[in-house]
C-alpha cells in the first residue's frame, strides 16, 4: 500500500493513465504571505488544469500524506497562523508517526508524488547548495531526492540567494540531467539568467517529453528542467543584488540556519522590495505549472 491519500479525482487520473501534476506546498505556506498565497495555490490549480492536466497539491495532513488537496484542505494549509512545519523527506516518517500536519517541500513532494505514480511536478525554485555551505554544509535536501526519484522537476532554476555553480556541479555528481527550456542560460529564479550555461536546451514541451521518457531507460534519478521567469516579470538585477546583500546580512545577524534560512530569505525579499517579488513569484511558478502540464500531457 502506498503511503499517501489520493483524492478521487487524482486517483481516477493516475489509475487511468491520464496526465497530473503535483505541485508543493511549502512554496504556499513558508514562501508566500497569507492570502495571497490562497490566490498562487488556486491559479496554480487552474493554470495545470486549463493545459489539460490534473492538479495534485500535495501536503501532510493529520498524519496523511495527501495528494489533490480539496479546497477546503488548501485554506487550511494557507490559512494565516496555520504554523503548519516544513517538512522535508527526512521529516515524513516522524511527522506521520506522530500524527503531524505539515508542507511539503520540492525533496518530500517528488518522493511522495513518486510513489503516487505522478512523474511531474512544478514548483518555483529548487532548493540547492548554499552560499558558505563549504563552512555551514547547508546543501538543500531537494539535490539528494532528485539523484535518486525519477521525478521531472520543473522550475526556474535555483534562487540566486543559492551558490548556483555548487548546485549546478552537485547536479551533475547526482546524474541528473538540466535541461534548458529555450534557454542555454541556468535561470536565477526571480532572474532569467545566472550567467552558467546548462548542459541541454529544449525548445517545446514534446522535446522535453522526449528526453524524461529517454532518460527513464538509464538512470533512476530525476530530471530538472529550468524554465525562465518570464521576461516581464523578471526583477531589476539591482534591487535583486541589494536585497540579497541586506537578506544574508540578516540572516547573519539573526543567526537563522537550516530550515529557517529559505523562509527568513524569501520573506526579507518580499518585505523589502514593497510586493515586486511576490509577483515575479507568482508569475514564475504560474509559468511552470503550465509548462508541467503541457509535459505531462504529452507523456500521457
Ligand atoms: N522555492 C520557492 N519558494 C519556496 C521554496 C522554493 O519559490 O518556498 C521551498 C521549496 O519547498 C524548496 C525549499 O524545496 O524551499 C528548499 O528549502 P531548503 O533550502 O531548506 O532545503
Ligand atoms: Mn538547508
Amino acid at each position: 500500500m502506498i503511503p499517501i491519500s489520493l483524492s478521487g479525482e487524482v486517483a481516477d487520473a493516475v489509475n487511468s493513465g491520464r496526465p497530473v501534476v503535483a505541485l508543493e506546498s511549502t512554496l504556499l505556506s513558508h514562501g508566500l504571505p497569507p492570502g495571497r498565497n490562497l490566490d498562487v495555490a488556486r491559479r496554480l490549480e487552474e493554470t495545470v488544469r486549463a493545459a489539460g492536466a490534473v492538479p495534485a497539491t500535495i501536503a501532510v495532513l493529520d498524519g496523511t500524506p495527501v495528494a489533490g488537496l480539496s479546497g477546503a484542505q488548501l485554506e487550511r494549509v494557507c490559512a494565516a497562523g496555520a504554523g503548519l512545519d516544513k517538512l522535508s523527506l527526512r521529516d515524513l516518517g516522524p511527522a506521520t508517526g506522530l500524527g503531524r500536519s505539515g508542507a511539503t517541500t520540492v525533496a518530500s513532494t517528488s518522493a511522495l508524488a513518486h510513489r503516487a505514480g505522478i512523474g511531474v511536478f512544478a514548483t518555483g525554485g529548487l532548493g540547492g547548495v548554499h552560499l558558505g555551505a563549504s563552512e555551514s554544509w547547508d546543501v538543500s535536501a531537494d539535490l539528494g531526492v532528485l539523484a535518486r526519484v525519477p521525478t521531472l522537476v520543473v522550475c526556474s532554476g535555483v534562487k540566486s540567494v543559492l551558490d548556483i555553480a555548487a548546485t549546478l556541479e552537485v547536479l551533475e555528481t547526482s546524474s541528473v540531467p538540466v535541461l534548458g527550456y529555450r534557454t542555454g542560460d541556468f535561470p536565477a529564479f526571480y532572474l532569467r539568467s545566472s550567467g552558467l550555461a546548462v548542459p541541454w536546451r529544449v525548445e517545446d514541451p514534446a522535446q522535453a517529453a522526449a528526453v524524461v521518457a529517454a532518460h527513464r531507460r538509464y538512470a533512476g534519478s530525476g530530471v530538472l528542467l529550468a524554465n525562465p521567469i518570464p521576461a516581464e516579470s523578471e526583477m531589476d538585477r539591482e534591487l535583486h543584488g541589494r536585497l540579497l546583500t541586506e537578506g544574508l546580512e540578516l540572516l547573519r545577524g539573526n543567526g537563522i540556519r537550516g530550515k529557517d534560512v529559505t523562509p527568513a530569505l524569501l520573506e526579507h525579499f518580499h518585505t523589502a522590495s514593497g510586493g515586486v517579488s511576490l509577483d515575479a513569484n507568482e508569475a514564475l511558478v504560474v509559468s511552470n505549472a503550465k509548462l508541467a502540464a503541457e509535459i505531462a500531457v504529452e507523456l500521457a
